[in-house]
């Protein structure tokens, strides 16, 4: 059986979880969820009803995978292509995937509620090919949008926290290429390190590839911290035009 992928187009979680896919070459068929919509749907999919769900969710003939890092860890076993996980690296790369963790819960934080204040962005989160009845859809976004921010807690993390949390990150971020001397964070090459913490760049300034209009776009944008993150936004963009 072909893997059913559901997936949220703009969640950098997803795309996590995607580019691990692709660089291996593994064959599935991408569900884009439809967050409140599609929850009894994840939820039966998950194969355990009494857990949340969440997406990416890739769901096999024999197991569903609800976590973007244990997809990456199924495309390195089952696919092709080099390795994401350079041998003597695993404890590095969770470390890197933690950080990312704290990073995008901190964006989501503050995204949801630009997104709650934002018309145009919540009409312009109705994936295809809903988004031809974007304006009677606005108020199901809006409710969805509700939904999501209070499945995630996204109350209990205030602005400043979030910020600190994401300036702390790309702080990191910087520290450890300078080390490295190099574009990759792990062993020389190209891994799932490099993966983990170029998608947590979407809070600062989503890349043109994740396709949003120009109402999300503005919504997922920090002008501060794309003013000061300039040289972690080329390093995200040289990594995307390298290796997506
Ligand atoms: N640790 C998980 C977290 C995934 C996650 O938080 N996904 C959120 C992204 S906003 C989600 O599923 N949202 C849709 C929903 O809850 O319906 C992973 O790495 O895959």
């Amino acid at each position: 059986m072909r893997p059913v992928l559901f997936f949220l187009a703009q969640s950098p979680w997803s795309e996590k979880a995607r580019w691990a896919l692709d660089h291996h070459n593994i064959d599935y068929r991408p569900v884009a969820h439809l967050p409140l919509v599609f929850e009894p749907v994840v939820r039966l999919a998950s194969r355990r009803p009494f857990v949340k769900p969440t997406v990416p969710m890739l769901v096999t003939g024999w197991e569903s995978l609800t976590d973007s890092g244990a997809i990456a860890r199924f495309a390195e076993r089952t696919g092709r292509g080099a390795p994401l996980f350079p041998a003597g690296f695993a404890m590095e790369i969770e470390e890197w995937e933690e950080t990312a963790e704290g990073m995008m819960s901190a964006g989501r934080a503050e995204l949801m509620r630009r997104l709650l204040s934002s018309d145009a962005a919540l009409a312009e989160s109705v994936p295809a090919p809903l988004n031809r009845f974007a304006r009677p859809m606005k108020p199901v976004a809006r409710l969805a949008a509700k939904f999501l921010g209070n499945k995630h807690d996204v109350e209990k993390v205030s602005g400043k926290q979030a910020e600190a949390t994401i300036e702390a990150g790309l702080a990191k971020l910087r520290a450890a290429l300078k080390r490295a001397g190099g574009r990759h964070l792990c062993g020389g090459g190209f891994s799932f390190a490099d993966i983990t913490m170029a998608v947590t760049l979407q809070y600062v300034r989503p890349h043109p590839r994740v396709g949003l209009g120009p109402a999300l776009t503005e919504i997922w944008r920090n002008p501060e911290l794309e003013r000061s993150s300039a040289d972690l936004l080329e390093w995200r963009d040289q990594l995307v035009d390298a290796q997506r």
